[in-house]
């Protein structure tokens, strides 16, 4: 059932990695779109100090496919070599249980992490911080390369931002701000040279003009207003 979902989720987000995409050439290094959550992200919910964690094997390779780490609960775990350091610790429920199928479960706690190996090649491709409970942002490595491609933030469960590399090259291309959950504005530096070089306004989730920087300054000097019939993707 968790691979199932995991499957899923590979497929929408591949999906929705590939409407965007295109061949750029890489070179620029500095991440560029303003908006509300350029701070760094906060990885310290998937650090284990202190944490109870779940870890699962889902295709039983001895490697860990999918990692939970909970806040101020207390671990069942189901038969797994790599639980940190606390065991002796004379708690009640110190050590866990085995359970069969392999379930390690969380009793009680607050959720703050969730990493996962979506292909099995130890590797983690999705990473999931919570914030309160809720997931506040999300790395994955679409291409299964070691490297991050799409970072989301969220805020009250809403996407609020995504940053992609669309060409694999290590380096955002594209910062996508979201409003209300619907997109509000994309940026995009289509050359790879560090520097936005297209815009893409929203209002309400729809398309309403698009802006070009054709002479490089990194600002748009040229603005298209979206045509009235403009409900399709946009590029
Ligand atoms: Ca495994
Ligand atoms: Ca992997
Ligand atoms: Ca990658
Ligand atoms: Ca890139």
């Amino acid at each position: 059932m968790a691979g199932m979902n995991v499957l899923v989720l590979v497929a929408l987000l591949l999906a929705a990695a590939g409407g965007t995409g295109c061949g750029t050439t890489a070179a620029g290094t500095k991440p560029l779109a303003r908006g509300p959550h350029y701070a760094p992200l906060d990885r310290s919910p998937c650090r284990e100090g202190g944490k109870t964690v779940s870890r699962l094997d889902l295709n039983h390779d001895g490697k860990p496919d999918v990692s939970e780490l909970f806040v101020g609960g207390q671990q069942n775990v189901g038969g797994q070599p790599n639980v940190g350091g606390q065991q002796g610790g004379g708690g009640p429920q110190a050590g866990g249980r085995p359970e069969a199928g392999g379930g390690g479960a969380n009793v009680g706690g607050q959720q703050s992490c969730k990493i996962v190996d979506l292909n099995f090649d130890g590797r983690p491709d999705l990473t999931r911080y919570f914030v309160n409970g809720q997931v506040g942002a999300e790395e994955l490595d679409l291409d299964f390369d070691g490297r991050i491609d799409l970072t989301n933030r969220m805020e009250q469960g809403q996407l609020v931002r995504q940053e992609l590399d669309t060409n694999y090259d290590g380096k955002t291309d594209i910062w996508r701000l979201y409003r209300g959950g619907k997109v509000d504005r994309l940026e995009r530096d289509s050359t790879g040279n560090g520097r936005v070089d297209y815009w893409e306004e929203y209002s309400d989730g729809k398309l309403t003009r698009v802006g070009h920087d054709a002479n490089g300054d990194g600002r748009p000097d040229k603005w298209e207003n979206a045509t009235a019939s403009s409900e399709e993707a946009p590029r």
